[in-house]
């Protein structure tokens, strides 16, 4: 281990990064080349603080033994067997997992890739349902502003951040948006789940006003909009959603990829707020972010509708040549082994209440106009440099990364998911860290 650690490539422009200021990164490149529980390695030989356990997707904290074995033992067993007419026994396996933890009536599973595969197929999945049931005006698709749903062409489409939409066309047709919740006029260093704004969940009634409801498939949110900068749904707010999508006959998408696996404190949003939807997409946590793979949670009525027709025909004309791969499947049952072994799925409730108090302390921090929380989620946003928007948090991030603390940052808020095994000195060491900082930025 110990050479790899001085491995520094003397090339760094052949890889393209994604999400990254390619240029400054490569005059200055931040590697990380191991890690181990709540902490990474980086090339300098320093221990590095994991606030946000990846990219929000290593709930279980890094190189666990027993995930890290299962891939090898599957490795060495079963690489890979075709995922279209063929099957291997563990992709069936974690199906059959995943709908033990998942809500009540979601009993069928559909495997991809990526967050980003799993939000293009619960949205096919939408339109196809409307029309096996011979329901096929159902081809409207309503996300919402801020919205994080991925970079494929649906999910940009459906999602509500302009970056990711401007550059690339026309997108889907048919598309409409619900208003964003963020309410910092009202709701700002709310604790938990804010007091105002569940009437923005009506705006879904006007839209059906303006197309109809026998055009729309179905509403697809972030139960917490993680990416846009952890923007946490009004009290009241995802009930009046459902209320409204089951009187009009609309899907409801919880787009979970974030919030599934324990997050919030609980395994799915779904639960901790108590509304279910009729599909959820999830992603990350599911292998615990080592392997790459999504899973779609679908619920019976909605599966069962395809089941229809010859047997020896194909029944929904999707999947990826990755879908259920076995190394991945290894990987995820071997996360839910940990997931529950460590009681991973709820400890975020656990710890919610100190984290929303060591979050909170720094309310008079310098450049600190919001704190949010929820679970094991928290957002500190700052206020802009003038005329340079993004620069503050920016140098934030760099300050942290050097003071041994990794952060996340969209726009002018540090977003915090730090892995669900954080103990609270972790969390007095990050938010002393950010403390720190905010003194030393301008
Ligand atoms: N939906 C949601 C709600 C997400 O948060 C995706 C879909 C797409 O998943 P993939 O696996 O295709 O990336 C996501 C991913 C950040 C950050 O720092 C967030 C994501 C990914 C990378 C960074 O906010 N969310
Ligand atoms: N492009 C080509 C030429 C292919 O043959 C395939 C799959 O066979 C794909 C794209 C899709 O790849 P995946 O199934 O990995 O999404």
């Amino acid at each position: 281990m110990s050479n790899r650690l001085n491995v520094a490539p003397n090339d760094l422009s052949a890889f393209w990064m994604p999400f990254t200021a390619n240029r400054q990164f490569k005059q200055a490149p931040r590697m990380l080349v191991a890690a181990k529980d709540m902490h990474y390695t980086a090339s300098d030989g320093r221990k590095v603080l994991d606030g946000t356990a990846g990219l929000w997707c290593v709930n279980a904290g890094h190189c666990r033994p027993k995930i890290t074995e299962a891939i090898q033992r599957q490795a060495a067993e079963l690489d890979y067997a075709p995922a279209f007419q063929m099957g291997h026994p563990f992709a069936f396996e974690l199906a059959n997992r995943l709908v033990d933890i998942a809500p009540e009536g979601m009993d069928h599973v559909f495997f991809t890739n990526s967050g980003s595969e799993s939000v293009e197929t619960a949205l096919k999945i939408a339109l196809a349902y409307h029309r096996v049931r011979g329901d096929g005006s159902r081809t409207r698709l309503i996300g919402r502003e801020r919205g994080y749903h991925g970079v494929n062409f649906g999910g940009i489409s459906v999602g509500g951040i302009v970056t990711n939409r401007k550059m690339f066309g026309t997108l889907l047709g048919g598309v409409d948006h619900l208003p964003h919740t963020h309410l910092p006029a009202k709701n700002a260093f709310s604790r938990g789940v804010p007091e105002h704004g569940a009437e923005l969940a009506d705006e879904l009634e006007r839209i059906v006003a303006l197309h109809d409801a026998s055009t729309i498939a179905a509403v697809i949110v972030e139960p917490m909009a993680g990416s846009t900068g952890v923007l946490i749904p009004p009290k009241g707010y995802l009930q009046r959603l459902r209320d409204i999508c089951t009187k009009h006959g609309i899907l409801l998408i919880f787009d979970e990829v974030i919030t599934g696996f324990g997050r919030l404190g609980t395994p799915f949003a779904a639960d901790y707020f108590g509304v279910t939807p009729d599909i959820i997409t999830t992603a990350k946590g599911v292998t615990n972010g080592v392997i790459p793979m999504g899973a779609v949670f679908v619920k019976k009525e909605i599966h069962d509708a395809f089941m229809t027709g010859p047997e020896h025909l194909i029944e929904f004309f999707h999947g990826y040549t990755y879908s259920g791969n076995p190394i991945a499947s290894a990987a995820g049952i071997a996360t839910l082994d940990t997931y529950k072994e460590e009681g991973l799925l709820t400890r975020g409730a656990e710890l919610a209440p100190y984290f929303e108090e060591a979050l909170h302390s720094l309310k008079d921090a310098r450049h600190v106009i919001d704190i949010r929380n929820i679970g094991l989620v928290g957002a500190i946003e700052l206020q802009p440099l003038e005329g340079q928007p993004t620069k503050r948090a920016f140098t934030a991030f760099l300050k942290a990364f050097e003071k041994g603390v990794l952060i996340r940052t969209t726009g002018d808020i540090i977003a915090l998911s730090p892995p669900l095994i954080v103990e609270k000195e972790h969390i007095d060491q990050i938010v002393g860290c950010i403390r720190d900082v905010l003194k030393e930025i301008d």
